[in-house]
């Protein structure tokens, strides 16, 4: 017999979750399926990158004498010129852009801001790895249109987001996503002769404690004595608190996420010393650490950039880079502890 909801469209979940919310608009839903518009069309194309020729430079040509983008430029420019027209929105940021996105003066505007990595782990793309788009979306705060104020209204903490997720491009496509306050973290599978992502993991919990850890430990001759010690206890012999974990890294930060919270486990992306212009480590908190940290929260998880909460973080700007730690619970909650300096493991 099927569980109940599972197999229901992405639509209709959300239609259901806007008449449970008195406040909501049809206007977030409509932006949200816009998004999954330009996902499909997204994992159609990396669902065919050996075939088609798709994976040469920007500025290449194929046999047809078009020009052959790039799939993570290809991803970038698909979501904006989705998204541009909803008329939901009053601004976009994206990884692939240095500064934010404007809406056309052609197309309405709204009060919803998207914050986007439209194709991470891109450099996965020709070895066949799961590849993933992260979003984030904030209700924009003054009614400034001015592009100053965009960015003041952009640079809000990932507590702000009122949803976020992920689409993961994989041995099948998915959406992972929330709407925050408790409505929990849903999945949807992307059913390729229908065309329709339908519910295939309701209401995700992470377990609390995990037996994975995933970090590029090719990088610890960059780290400090206390994330030495952290990685260090993760791979100690111990049965009673069932170590040693078990390592496992893609690389690919949308892959490796989504295998932590259905399995449990920490993924880790330290600060080093390897780059001193990138002190902090490398991933990006706007548009890769936000939306996943929420996302993680909802399904009883944390994140934490080795202080505090990700989430409580003011960004100073938009490309703003953060030291990640994010998974099970009591498992980010020592990571914490130990890079704070509030437990020595050394
Ligand atoms: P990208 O945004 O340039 O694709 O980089 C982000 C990716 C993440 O998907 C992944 O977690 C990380 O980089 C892996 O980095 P490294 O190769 O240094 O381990
Ligand atoms: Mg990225």
């Amino acid at each position: 017999m099927a569980r109940k909801g599972v197999g229901i469209t992405i639509t209709q979940h959300m239609l259901q979750q806007q008449r449970e919310n008195p406040e909501a608009t049809g206007g977030f839903t409509t932006l949200l399926n816009e998004l999954i518009v330009a996902a499909k069309v997204i994992s159609r194309e990396v669902n065919k990158a050996g075939l088609a020729d798709i994976l040469g430079a920007t500025g290449r040509t194929n046999v047809q004498e078009e020009q052959v983008q790039k799939l993570d430029v290809f991803a970038n420019s698909v979501i904006i010129e989705r998204m541009q027209h909803v008329g939901q929105l009053c601004c976009m940021g994206s990884e692939e852009n240095a500064d934010l996105i404007e809406i056309p003066s052609e197309y309405p505007k709204g009060n919803y801001i998207i914050v986007f990595d439209p194709l991470d782990g891109s450099s996965n793309i020709d070895v066949n790895v799961s590849i993933g788009t992260i979003f984030g979306i904030y209700k924009k705060k003054s009614d400034e249109t001015n592009i100053d104020m965009l960015m003041n209204d952009v640079l809000q903490p990932g507590v702000n987001q009122v949803a976020a997720g992920y689409f993961i491009y994989g041995s099948s496509s998915m959406m992972v996503y929330t709407t925050g306050n408790g409505t929990g973290v849903h999945g949807f599978t992307l059913y390729p002769s229908v065309g329709e992502f339908l519910l295939s993991h309701e209401n995700i919990r992470i377990p609390e404690r995990g037996k994975i850890y995933s970090v590029n430990e090719g990088n610890d001759v960059f780290w400090d004595e206390k994330t030495l010690s952290l990685v260090n206890y993760f791979k100690a012999r111990d049965k009673g608190s069932g170590r040693p974990y078990t390592s496992r890294y893609i690389g690919s930060l949308v892959a490796d996420f989504h295998r932590n919270l259905l399995k449990g486990g920490i993924f880790m992306y330290p600060a080093d010393n390897k780059d001193p212009n990138k002190p902090t480590g490398k991933l990006r908190l706007m548009v890769e650490a936000n939306p996943l940290a929420l996302v993680v929260k909802e399904a009883g998880g944390y994140a934490s950039d080795g202080n505090r909460p990700i989430l409580d973080i003011q960004p100073k700007e938009f490309h703003q880079r953060v030291p990640l730690y994010i998974g099970s619970r009591e498992d980010v909650a020592l990571a914490e502890d130990v890079i704070s300096g509030r437990k020595d493991l050394t």
